[in-house]
């Protein structure tokens, strides 16, 4: 057991009990035997064989033989982190008689894994591809898993077909190439085969496929399930998850590029925010449709390939959840833990969806080959905090101690007990189902283009760029030009402009003609740049220095961001101490050659013309701006620090005198030292808030 503070709650202090710390411990065996010596094995004589009496060693060997298991099918790259969620108020009690969504008093532990799909377990962070946001909820009244992603829809219609998408998009089975990327021929020959997958690769085309955080990215539990309330009355339901920090993307050129310089960048980011005290937030919402509401969609409630637009329904705030702790060991919290679409509690169900109903068979199944057998919800980070009782027992890795003698329901010898419950039971819904067994898709799930149509539209300018990009980037590395052709004129089916312009960048013919006139509807809540969330707080502000830099400048700019709550690391040529012009004293809190401006939201370049003319000089100084330049990021500089804006052809208006100007971004002024105004500072936070300036070009080649 661990000697940590106070318990955060009830999971905190179960898991309390499966907590080990070796401090002054010494080394035994599995089985407690004390070892003195653990760097050679028992041979005969000195250079003879190994003897088969050394327990230790073969213990040894054999438990490192065998500690891998199979990483998960899909969702296998992960990053998890424990928390709190609670309700707002009661407002849901008419829909649901789950207490964690209607009783404010209540605060349920949460453990939330995030994801990428496509890649293995070492895959880069920051590829193209949806995001897994899986949350378990240990509520009182057992285990809820909102298994959701950053999508609010899916590529698929019925899980039957899931096998094919996956193997579609993972690696080429014949050299396993490439990793963790949709960029491949089979892929996109699917895609141009199954029109029901357009929508979602709409979304996979745009900035949602490449965030910036974790922390900056939205949840969706994308099926409709049913919330149902005292009386068993249901109500469709569509759950949200809307980051505080607001939604923020990467541009695709710094994401590939963070691939290499941080392969672990949206894992180190959850990790580091979390354990400097900036543990993210997000708020739980609701679409509720009632039940006689059902059919008043131009789509069907059950196909997971669609929206309910939130100009249609809106979505009501319930709760917030902040994640606030790390876990202690990766493989036995975040390997091991198991999300299960099907472990809903009292007052939450499903629907016909049948991806749905086909996930509800697949994640009992993968556990049971992933963790080894059917105890996997006794693991510490799976065991819920309501009170376990059934007659299910033995098989392998049992942890518990069963005293009573019946194992079976119903007996006199264990005096009837585990009893059956009268009241908090779970109660399926009493849904009423006619029909013929029959294999078809239902005619309501035939429309796959109107919703692409719809995303396409609500885009805005720089949105749509990304967009017609990431096209042309994808199907540029399809070497079947046939399939590039059949994935364009899939597209004409969105939107005949959009086709065109992709078809203009991969070398296919352009669709001559629309096929489907463009509906013209749009749904602003889509785009993640009409209204976005400006806030500076846990973003990683670079300042350049080299000797001679202006120390007063430095010291005023660090402290004034860290007021604000941005992250502000200093970078040298050099780690270690910079001789400041004016004797303040500056300490490099990296060198530059360890990272790299991808790694950062906005940089700066303070005054001082020696620190200048060194850093002018320098390849990875002058790379660094120009690439942040490229990026769309906040740019400052003050004083000479403007020079080395100019050799690193930051184009725009920069200052010629103490006045501040602000230039698509960026942000100068000639003044320094303690004359540096505040309003340099309050006009760079406001653009590192604002994240990116996307009026700057950015390489995109209209058609
Ligand atoms: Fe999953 N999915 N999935 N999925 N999924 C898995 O479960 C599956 C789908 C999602 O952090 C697997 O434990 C089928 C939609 C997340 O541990 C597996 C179908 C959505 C995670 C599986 C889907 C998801 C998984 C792999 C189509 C968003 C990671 C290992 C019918 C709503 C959970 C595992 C974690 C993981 C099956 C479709 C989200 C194989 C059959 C739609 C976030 O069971």
């Amino acid at each position: 057991m661990s000697d940590r503070a106070e318990p955060h709650d009830a999971k905190d202090s179960q898991l309390e009990h499966s907590r080990v710390d070796d401090t002054d411990a010494h080394l035994t065996t599995q089985q407690g035997i004390k070892v003195d010596h653990t760097d050679d094995s028992l041979s005969a004589g000195g250079r003879g064989p190994t003897l088969m009496d050394d327990f230790h060693f073969r213990e040894k060997l054999t438990h490192f033989d065998h500690e891998r298991i199979p990483e998960r099918v899909v969702h296998a790259r992960g990053a998890g982190a424990y928390g709190t969620f609670q309700a707002y108020d009661a407002s849901l009690s008419d829909y649901t008689v789950a207490p964690f969504l209607t009783d404010p008093s209540v605060k349920t532990p949460v453990f939330v894994r995030f994801s990428t799909v496509a890649g293995s377990r070492g895959s880069a962070d920051t590829v193209r591809d949806v995001r897994g946001f899986a949350t378990k909820f240990y509520t009182e009244q057992g285990n809820y898993d909102l298994v959701g992603n950053n999508f609010p829809v899916f590529f698929i219609q019925d899980g039957i077909k899931f096998p094919d998408f996956v193997h579609a998009v993972k690696p080429e089975p014949h050299n396993e190439i490439p990793q963790a990327a949709s960029a491949h021929d089979t892929l996109w020959d699917f895609v141009s085969l199954q029109p029901e997958t357009l929508h979602a690769i709409m979304w996979l085309m745009s900035d949602r496929a490449i965030p910036r955080s974790y922390r900056m990215m939205q949840g969706f539990g994308v099926h409709t399930f049913r919330l149902v309330n005292a009386e068993g009355r249901g109500t469709f339901v569509k759950f949200h998850w809307t980051p505080l920090l607001g939604t923020h993307s990467l541009v695709w050129d710094e994401a590939q590029k963070i691939a290499g310089a941080d392969a672990d960048f949206n894992r180190r980011d959850l990790w580091e925010a979390i354990a400097a005290g900036n543990g993210p937030e997000w708020e739980l919402g609701v679409q509720l449709v009632s039940e006689n509401e059902e059919f008043e969609f131009e789509f069907d409630l059950l196909d997971a390939t669609k929206v309910i637009p939130e100009e249609v329904v809106p979505v009501r705030p319930v709760g917030r959840m902040v994640l606030n702790r790390n876990p202690e060991n990766f493989f036995a919290e975040t390997e091991q833990v198991a999300f299960h679409t099907a472990n809903v509690v009292p007052g939450i169900d499903f629907t016909n969806d049948p991806l749905l109903q086909a996930r509800n068979f697949s994640y009992l199944d993968t556990q049971l080959i992933r963790l080894g057998g059917p105890n996997f919800a006794q693991i510490p980070v799976n065991r819920p905090v309501a009170p376990v009782h059934n007659n299910q027992r033995d098989g392998y890795g049992q942890q518990r101690i069963h005293r009573n003698r019946a194992a079976y329901s119903e007996s006199t010898v264990g005096g009837g007990c585990p009893a059956i419950a009268d009241s908090e039971v779970f109660k399926h819904y009493t849904e009423k189902i006619e029909g013929h067994k029959i294999r078809q898709r239902s005619e309501s799930f035939q429309d796959h283009y109107s919703q692409a149509t719809l995303f396409w539209n609500s885009m805005t300018d720089p949105e749509k760029a990304h967009i017609v990009d990431a096209f042309r980037f994808e199907l540029g590395k399809v070497g079947d030009m046939d399939i590039r052709q059949r994935a364009v004129e899939q597209i004409n089916n969105v939107d005949h402009s959009l086709a065109r312009e992709v078809a203009a960048g991969i070398g296919v013919v352009p669709p001559s003609q629309e096929t489907r006139p463009n509906h013209g509807q749009s749904s602003p809540a889509l785009s993640q740049l009409r209204e976005p969330v400006e806030r500076i707080d846990t973003r990683q502000v670079a300042i350049l220095a080299a000797d001679g830099v202006d120390g007063g400048g430095v010291t005023k700019l660090r402290r004034d961001l860290s007021q604000r709550g941005a992250s502000v690391e200093v970078l040298g040529l050099a780690d270690g101490g910079i001789r400041s012009a004016d004797g303040v004293e500056v300490k490099a809190d990296r060198a530059m050659s360890t990272v790299a401006s991808v790694l950062y939201d906005a940089v700066v370049v303070p005054c001082g013309p020696d620190s200048v003319a060194a850093l002018k000089s320098n390849g990875h100084a002058r790379h660094f701006v120009s690439e942040a330049f490229k990026h769309g990021k906040p740019v400052a500089a003050f004083g000479k620090g403007i020079d080395l804006l100019r050799v690193c052809e930051v184009f725009g208006q920069l200052a010629d005198s103490g006045a501040v100007a602000l230039d698509r971004g960026v942000v100068t002024t000639t003044a320094m030292g303690n004359e540096l105004p505040d309003e340099f500072v309050d006009r760079f936070a406001q653009q590192v808030a604002k994240h990116r300036s996307w009026d700057r070009d950015t390489g995109h080649i209209a058609a």
